[in-house]
């Protein structure tokens, strides 16, 4: 079962030869997916042979192989993680009872909606990274953002197959959408707020790969508890690639503090602006970046009060992450004290899962940087540590939403808000250094002044192979 059909057009795991009107569906819609990767993926790389892995089959040991590849020809397909065999609903009003292998029709509105907002971030992302290999830092890095692109354009293919496998028309119309619908495009956004904010440099996309990306393995997670089997098991399988973008994200923040340290330690100083004009970035201008995408990040959890998240929960479509590790599963009974900026109160604990989630979401945030303060704090410069902004700062979504909150978490006047608004987040001014770092390093083994080289490279070959062949 879990071995994966490459001889055909779509590579799959789900038998999808033996559904021709399935089959013909997706062959339908796989040419506009490769009009799109060609007109809104990566520009101008798509000759170029990347060193890129590829599933062969959805276990957990040994599922990737390693080779060159032209992305264009990326083997995009249908890939599910094994079927758990008499699984039930494990939380929610029906728990106990088998999972559904076909959607129910009181859930369908609900189970295309949440399944269309995690398919929009997919190519979303992709859209928002389209430029960033022409200020690479290395080919390694390059390699790592073609990989993280190609997934995503994977994971779209995920969402479409529940599309076009489940909802029938609407899903096929749904899908095509996926494809109309742009980051940061004015008459047709993609949904969520953060996927259509731009991603112009690369402190961005480590910062996206580890905050963002992390929001998609919480919702990934949550997903894949659904009683909706089919989802749960496209969500499993999609869990295992996105360890790797996390990874992208937390090297590449603890590579860019490395090599901060050590121009510090040449230079003898903490000063910023000396920093800067050696060619690193301060800690302070990465807090800032960390920041703003951690308060984007935040807000793609929703409203603290939610009747969709108590909705989702006691219908079994959606979830808490890893709900097994809690020990109550329906939840009728229990109340959360929430805060807001009117006070405290008991709200239903139902109503409150999206703020539970965005709660394990910042302690799995934290790890992260108590590694990167580790090498800060041994370096010397303990006062410089690195934070997270409080759930409350700079939030667009929810009881917090335009509230002025410092990162600390503190209400302060609107006046001193917007004053304050650039020491907190990247000004203008710091865009423009970080954009003027920003230059193509493509030669083998070496690496941009700004970030350390990485400690080891990717499936155990050396840091300077040519990990992508340049035309
Ligand atoms: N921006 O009750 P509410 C990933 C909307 S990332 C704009 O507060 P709910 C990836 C909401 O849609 C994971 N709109 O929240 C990462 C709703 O609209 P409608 C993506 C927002 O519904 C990196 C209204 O506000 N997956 O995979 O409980 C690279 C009231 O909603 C935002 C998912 O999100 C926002 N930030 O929860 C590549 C999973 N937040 O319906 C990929 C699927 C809320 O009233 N989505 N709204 O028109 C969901 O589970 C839920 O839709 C949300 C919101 C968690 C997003
Ligand atoms: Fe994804
Ligand atoms: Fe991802």
């Amino acid at each position: 079962m879990s071995g994966i059909n490459y001889s055909e057009k779509i590579p799959n795991n789900v038998n999808l030869v033996n559904d021709r009107t399935l089959q013909r569906a997706l062959e339908h819609w796989q040419p506009k997916f490769i009009d799109w990767w060609k007109g809104m993926g990566p520009t101008d790389f798509q000759g170029a042979d990347v060193y890129l892995r590829t599933a062969v089959s959805v276990d957990s040991d040994g599922w990737a192989q390693y080779g060159a590849v032209k992305m264009p020809d990326y083997r995009w397909g249908i890939f599910l993680a094994d079927p758990v065999s008499e699984r039930k609903i494990g939380f929610g009003d029906a728990m106990g009872q088998p999972v559904w292998q076909q959607v129910p029709g009181e859930y369908r509105s609900t189970l295309r909606r949440l399944i269309v907002t995690q398919g929009d971030t997919e190519p979303a992302s992709v859209e928002q990274q389209r430029l960033l290999g022409h200020t690479c830092p290395s080919l390694y890095d390059l390699r790592n953002l073609f990989q993280i692109n190609v997934e995503e354009g994977r994971h779209l293919w995920a969402m479409v197959y529940l599309l076009h496998a489940y909802f029938g028309r609407d899903g096929r119309e749904e899908a095509e959408e996926l494809l109309q619908r742009h980051s940061g495009d004015l008459d047709k956004p993609r949904i969520l707020s953060t996927f259509n904010e731009p991603i112009s440099d690369w402190l961005s996309l480590y910062c996206f790969t580890y905050f963002t990306d992390r929001d998609g393995k919480y919702q990934l997670k949550s997903l894949a508890e659904s009683g909706f089997d089919p989802l749960s098991r496209t969500c499993r399988f999609m869990l295992t690639e996105e360890a790797h973008h996390m990874f992208v994200g937390e090297t590449g923040i603890g590579r860019v503090i490395k090599r901060t340290l050590e121009v510090m330690k040449e230079l003898g100083t903490d000063d910023p602006a000396r920093i800067r004009a050696h060619g690193a970035v301060d800690l302070g201008l990465l807090q800032k970046y960390l920041n703003f995408w951690c308060s984007s990040s935040l807000d793609l959890f929703g409203s603290e009060i939610s009747s969709n998240s108590a909705a989702n929960f006691a219908n079994g479509l959606k979830g808490r992450p890893d709900e097994t590790t809690y020990d109550d599963h329906v939840l009728r009974e229990k109340t959360f004290a929430l805060t807001a900026p009117q006070g405290t109160e008991n709200v239903p604990m139902l109503n409150a899962l999206n703020e539970v989630m965005r709660e394990s979401y910042l302690k799995d945030c934290e790890i992260g940087l108590k590694r990167w303060n580790r090498n800060i704090e041994r370096a010397g410069y303990p006062a410089l540590a690195l934070k997270l902004p409080s759930m409350r700062f700079r939030r667009s979504i929810g009881a917090w939403a335009g509230q002025p909150v410092n990162p600390e978490g503190v209400v302060v006047d609107q006046n001193s808000y917007d004053k304050n608004l650039d020491h907190w987040i990247p000004s203008p001014a710091d865009r423009a250094f970080v954009q003027s770092l920003m230059q193509r390093v493509v030669e083998p083994g070496k690496i941009a002044g700004w970030v350390a080289p990485p400690d080891r490279g990717i499936n155990n070959l050396p840091v300077d192979h040519e990990y992508v062949k340049l035309q």
